[in-house]
C-alpha cells in the first residue's frame, strides 16, 4: 500500500468530526492527496446500512445483527473506497474502523473479543490503520456535547455505563496496539487537542 490509513476513534461527542476537518485542512495545506470517509458508511450501500443501524425506526436490532451489519458495511467500504485510495497512494482519513467494533460491540455489548477479531480477520485480513488517533474524554462529557449538538440516534441512546465500558475498551486497545495508537485528552480546549494532533501528523508525513 502506498497510501496512509488514519483512523479517528473515541466515544460519542469527543470531537471526531471537528478534528477530522482540522486534519483534512492540515493535509491539504501540505499538498497531500486524500479522501475523508466514515464508518459505518462511505459508500451508497454502506450508508444505507448506517441508516438501519442508527435509525431503525423502532424495529429491534438484535446485537448479533448489529455486529454483522457493521462488518457488512465495512466490507463494502474497504473494497470500494479504502483499498483503491490506499493503492493510489492517498491518505485515507476515516471516522472509526474496527477498533470501534471492539470498543462498542465487544466492551459495550459484551461480545467475545476473540470472536470479533476472527470476523475482522476474515473481512480485512492484515489491513490495519497506520495511525489511530483516540480522542479520550469521560463518557459524561462526550454525551453532554453530543446532546447539545442535536437529536440523538439509536447508538447514542444507551445508559452512561455503556459508554464508560466503550471508553475503557478504547484505552485497553490503545495499550495493546501502542505502535499505531495515540491517545489525546479530548477534555482540554480544542486548540490544545489540535496542537497534539498536529504533532502526530508531522511525524507521519
Ligand atoms: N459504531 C460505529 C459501533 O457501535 N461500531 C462500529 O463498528 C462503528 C464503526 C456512529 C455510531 O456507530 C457506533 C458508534 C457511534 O455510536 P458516528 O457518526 O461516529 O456514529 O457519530 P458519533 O460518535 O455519534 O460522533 P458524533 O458526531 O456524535 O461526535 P464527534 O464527531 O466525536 O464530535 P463532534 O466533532 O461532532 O463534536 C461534538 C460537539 O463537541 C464540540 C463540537 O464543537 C461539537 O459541538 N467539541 C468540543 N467542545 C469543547 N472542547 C473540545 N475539545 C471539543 N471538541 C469538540
Amino acid at each position: 500500500m502506498k497510501g496512509k490509513f488514519i483512523t479517528i476513534e473515541g466515544s460519542e461527542g469527543v470531537g471526531k468530526t471537528t478534528n477530522i476537518n482540522f486534519i483534512v485542512d492540515y493535509l491539504t495545506k501540505h499538498n497531500r492527496r486524500m479522501i475523508e470517509t466514515r464508518e459505518p458508511g462511505g459508500t451508497a450501500a454502506a450508508e444505507e446500512i448506517r441508516n438501519i443501524l442508527l435509525n431503525s425506526n423502532g424495529e429491534l436490532i438484535p446485537d448479533i445483527a448489529e455486529l454483522l451489519l457493521f462488518f457488512a458495511a465495512r466490507s463494502l467500504h474497504l473494497e470500494n473506497v479504502i483499498l483503491p485510495a490506499l493503492v493510489a497512494g492517498k491518505f485515507v482519513i476515516c471516522d472509526r474502523f474496527t477498533d470501534a467494533t471492539i470498543a462498542y460491540q465487544g466492551y459495550g455489548r459484551g461480545f467475545d473479543i476473540e470472536r470479533i477479531n476472527n470476523i475482522a480477520q476474515w473481512v480485512h485480513a492484515d489491513i490495519q490503520p497506520d495511525l489511530t488517533i483516540l480522542l479520550d474524554a469521560p463518557a459524561e462529557i462526550g454525551m453532554q456535547r453530543a446532546k447539545k449538538r442535536g437529536a440523538i440516534d439509536r447508538m447514542e441512546s444507551e445508559e452512561i455505563s455503556f459508554y464508560e465500558r466503550v471508553r475503557e475498551g478504547y484505552l485497553q486497545l490503545a495499550e495493546q496496539y501502542n505502535d499505531r495508537f495515540v491517545v489525546i485528552d479530548a477534555n482540554q480546549s480544542l486548540d490544545l487537542v489540535q496542537k497534539a494532533i498536529m504533532t502526530h501528523l508531522e511525524d507521519l508525513i
